[in-house]
């Protein structure tokens, strides 16, 4: 099982990561995750922080010599901006009157953030002791597991990316054979780059009037093998198992599988993926289409895993809305503190990492092993298996 935590403020010292559950002897560096961590930070329409920060994970534990041990990964991952909250985010209570600005009590509620039923269900005075840990800095932490989780499935040949979709109403028409390395060039992660300057356009516009925009993502895992996942149970669901993850960052709304809204517009004889002949042995089971996103039954079928979710415009807004104050109830503006205008494309970047710790728990299940040969002797024991069954047993 490849399961992760994470712990850390916003704007506390910093973040600390655990992954567990990574066999022994995979290659992984410091710098192989920073590289993950920086496609994070970038993404046209974000605010003042990430100028600050220049995230890089440190690896304290279970890593020697370059390789995994097999043991409990763990990572710390610094707040630069933490030397200026030192006192607002101070671990003993505080000696004397605050001093700092930052140190004063939030009480002029965001609708659309965790403020109010955080602060109702923690019984709190103070909105900062809610939108710390709401806050996406969180997701720097998901990405430093995550790619831990994407070297390990790039070990057995499974690739996974990522691009906006769409910003407010400017959908990109996204090419049939996506160049990935112009999306990793692309400030707004697009691979259309008419669509792009429109998006960075419109995320200007809503920067302008003080207002914040949101948009669609879209994750495809390549050369996932079939049969991750199961259809015995609900819970172990592969496509389940990634609308949960993807559903879990930070304003996400909405998570389909392939895109899964307009299927249901259609006729059962136009969404299916039809099964071509078995011609190469060694790639059985094509299929004319990949309109079901690669699941079938809670499965992966070998087709690439596409997945695409929809995130809000943020909360936090220069032109905030009215709102009402935690204390009294009585109408007030809603607080601002510095953010970001959109988050679409570093949410991608979070959606792969989110998507392979899935895919990475689901490939430990299948194939186990407590080391990447003894997995790797598992996993090419099962692909033999895996075609026309006179063929293949
Ligand atoms: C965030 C607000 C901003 C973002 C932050 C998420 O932070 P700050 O309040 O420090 O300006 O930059 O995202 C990150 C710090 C990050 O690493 O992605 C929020 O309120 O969610």
């Amino acid at each position: 099982m490849v399961r992760f935590f994470t712990a850390g403020e916003s704007h506390g010292q910093g973040l600390v990561i655990i992954i567990e559950g990574v066999p022994a002897g995979l290659s992984i560096s410091e710098d192989y995750i920073g590289v993950h961590l920086g496609r994070r930070q970038k993404g046209y329409g974000r605010g003042g922080r990430m100028l600050i920060e220049q995230d890089r994970a440190k690896i304290i534990s279970g890593v020697r010599h370059g390789h995994t041990l097999g043991s409990p990964i763990g990572m710390t991952l610094e707040n630069k901006d933490w030397a200026n909250w030192e006192e607002a985010m101070a671990v003993d209570p505080l000696d004397g009157p605050p001093e700092s600005p930052r140190t004063r009590r939030i009480t002029r509620l965001r609708p659309g953030h965790a403020d109010l039923p955080g602060a109702m269900k923690y019984g709190f005075e103070d909105v900062r002791n809610v939108l710390e840990r709401a806050s996406a800095r969180e997701t720097a932490g998901r990405v430093a597991a995550g790619a831990i989780a994407i070297k390990l499935l790039e070990e057995f040949g499974i690739q996974i990316h990522s691009h906006v979709l769409s910003i407010g109403t400017v959908h990109a028409s996204a090419p049939e054979n996506i160049d990935w390395a112009a999306v990793e060039e692309s400030p707004v992660r697009c691979a259309d780059p008419d669509a792009a300057l429109k998006m960075a356009a419109a995320i200007d516009a809503a920067k302008e009037a003080g207002d914040t925009i949101g948009g669609t993502c879209e994750i495809i895992a390549e050369n996932v093998p079939i049969g991750l996942g199961s259809h015995v149970s609900w819970d172990r669901k592969i496509d389940a198992q990634v609308a949960q993850a993807l559903m879990s960052i930070n304003a996400v709304k909405a998570v389909s599988i392939g895109p899964g809204w307009e299927i249901a517009d259609q006729l059962g004889s136009q969404v299916q993926d039809v099964i071509l002949p078995v011609t190469d042995p060694d790639h059985p089971w094509q299929r004319a289409t990949n309109k079901l996103g690669g699941t079938e039954g809670g499965m992966t079928n070998g087709m690439p895993l596409v997945t695409q979710f929809a995130i809000k415009p943020i909360a936090t807004m220069v032109t905030p809305l009215p709102s009402v104050d935690l204390d009294t109830g009585e109408e007030v503006l809603a607080h601002f503190e510095r953010s970001d205008v959109c988050q679409a494309p570093p949410a991608c970047v979070v959606g792969e990492a989110m998507v392979a710790l899935v895919l990475a728990d689901a490939f430990m299940e299948k194939f186990g092993g407590d080391s990447i040969p003894e997995t790797r002797r598992n996993f090419d024991g099962y692909v033999k298996t895996v075609g026309p069954r006179k063929i293949y047993q």
